[in-house]
């Protein structure tokens, strides 16, 4: 992996560009806020998956958030509508019906892209310099193994792959997996197997993720109409995690991965190949991590192993500071709204802003 690692003082590199390839899903959600409002971070596309619902609803729901923080000129593209191989399974007990429950979403004004998610991943990569371009999955990996057979170029383009998924000795949807690997475990296997670096945010990391009252109320005193609509969504989150698998404080996984693509130095990580369980009886969709030995020299896999877990919710603070309110005053594509007040922000922020 390619070091990007800011020690405070140095000259700020360049935006991270990345494509989030989602399924909007409450924490989806998040990671779409936080990669808007972040400055170190270009949002050049997202991409919609089947996964938490149906394609049509997550799609509607990406637009929705996208309506909401005001983000414009990014591309909106609906991808795959089902897995590669298996039937489709979503999860209405996390994500209530309509895959985003809790909130009102508005009518979109963002008109999705006509291009297939597919094609417009393969395009974005294809149209930017090598190694520049990181992949952000946070859903089922359908679309990304598709990109990656259909153009194979893709592959050594692409900086990284940071994805939300699997865990590597916890389960959530059966005993030792996660969601977003059984939902399609032979699209993950391919993209966990093709040599570009693959990080994996996994539930050992985002299990440290919880949206606990402190963070909650952080966030509420925001008072802007996306902070308002986060705190919507982690409260239906809160019910829905409390009473589908006994947490007292729900774990906000896919904004994890957007975080370790901002500074890795809040999402540490372990080198250790790592594959997925395809024909398991008990264990489909497993992610199998090595440890038993150092990882050898062509390991192109790691995983995410401990958060800063004030610094994480900060950037995600700082970033709806920093959109602001959308509707109220011109919001740049870098979701720097002119009518917000930073200084005034930064108090509501345990880290300031940068
Ligand atoms: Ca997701």
């Amino acid at each position: 992996m390619e070091p990007n690692f800011q020690a405070p003082g140095q000259v700020k590199a360049a935006p991270r560009k990345i494509i989030l390839d989602c399924d909007p899903g409450h924490d989806d959600a998040v990671a779409l806020l936080l990669a808007h409002g972040n400055p170190d971070i270009e949002l050049l596309a997202v991409t919609t998956v089947v996964g938490n619902q149906t394609l049509e609803k997550v799609t509607r729901n990406a637009l929705a958030v996208g309506t909401i923080a005001g983000i414009t000129g990014v591309p909106f593209a609906a991808g795959c509508p089902r897995p590669l191989v298996r039937s489709i399974e979503t999860a209405p007990d996390i994500h209530g019906d309509s895959g985003m429950d809790g909130p009102a979403l508005p009518e979109s004004t963002i008109e999705l892209d006509p291009r297939h998610a597919v094609d417009l991943i393969i395009d974005t990569v294809m149209a930017h310099e090598p190694g520049t371009v990181t992949l952000v999955p946070t859903a089922g990996l359908t679309n990304i193994a598709m990109a990656a057979r259909k153009e194979p170029r893709i592959v050594e383009r692409v900086k990284e792959v940071v994805l939300m998924g699997g865990g590597y000795h916890v389960g959530n949807w059966s005993a030792v997996a996660e969601f977003n690997i059984i939902i399609d475990p032979e699209a993950a296997h391919i993209v966990f197997n093709e040599k570009w670096p693959v990080v994996m945010v996994g539930l050992d990391l985002t299990h440290q993720a919880l949206a606990t009252p402190d963070v909650v109320e952080k966030i509420a005193a925001i008072g802007t109409k996306p902070a308002k609509f986060v705190t919507e969504l982690m409260d239906f989150f809160a019910h829905t995690y409390k009473d589908a698998q006994g947490f007292d404080y729900p774990p906000v996984h896919d904004p994890c991965a957007v975080a370790y693509v901002i500074d890795p130095s809040i999402v540490s990580t372990r080198k250790v190949p790592v594959n997925i369980e395809l024909t398991g009886t008990l264990t489909l969709g497993m992610t199998v991590a090595d440890f038993r030995a150092p990882a050898p020299a062509d390991c192109h896999t790691s995983v995410a192993v401990d958060l800063d877990h004030a610094r994480f919710w900060d950037l995600v603070t700082d970033a709806l500071v920093r959109i602001g309110e959308p509707g109220a005053g011109d919001v740049d594509n870098k979701g720097n709204a002119s009518d917000v007040d930073l200084n005034e922000g930064a108090q509501l922020t345990a880290g300031g802003v940068k």
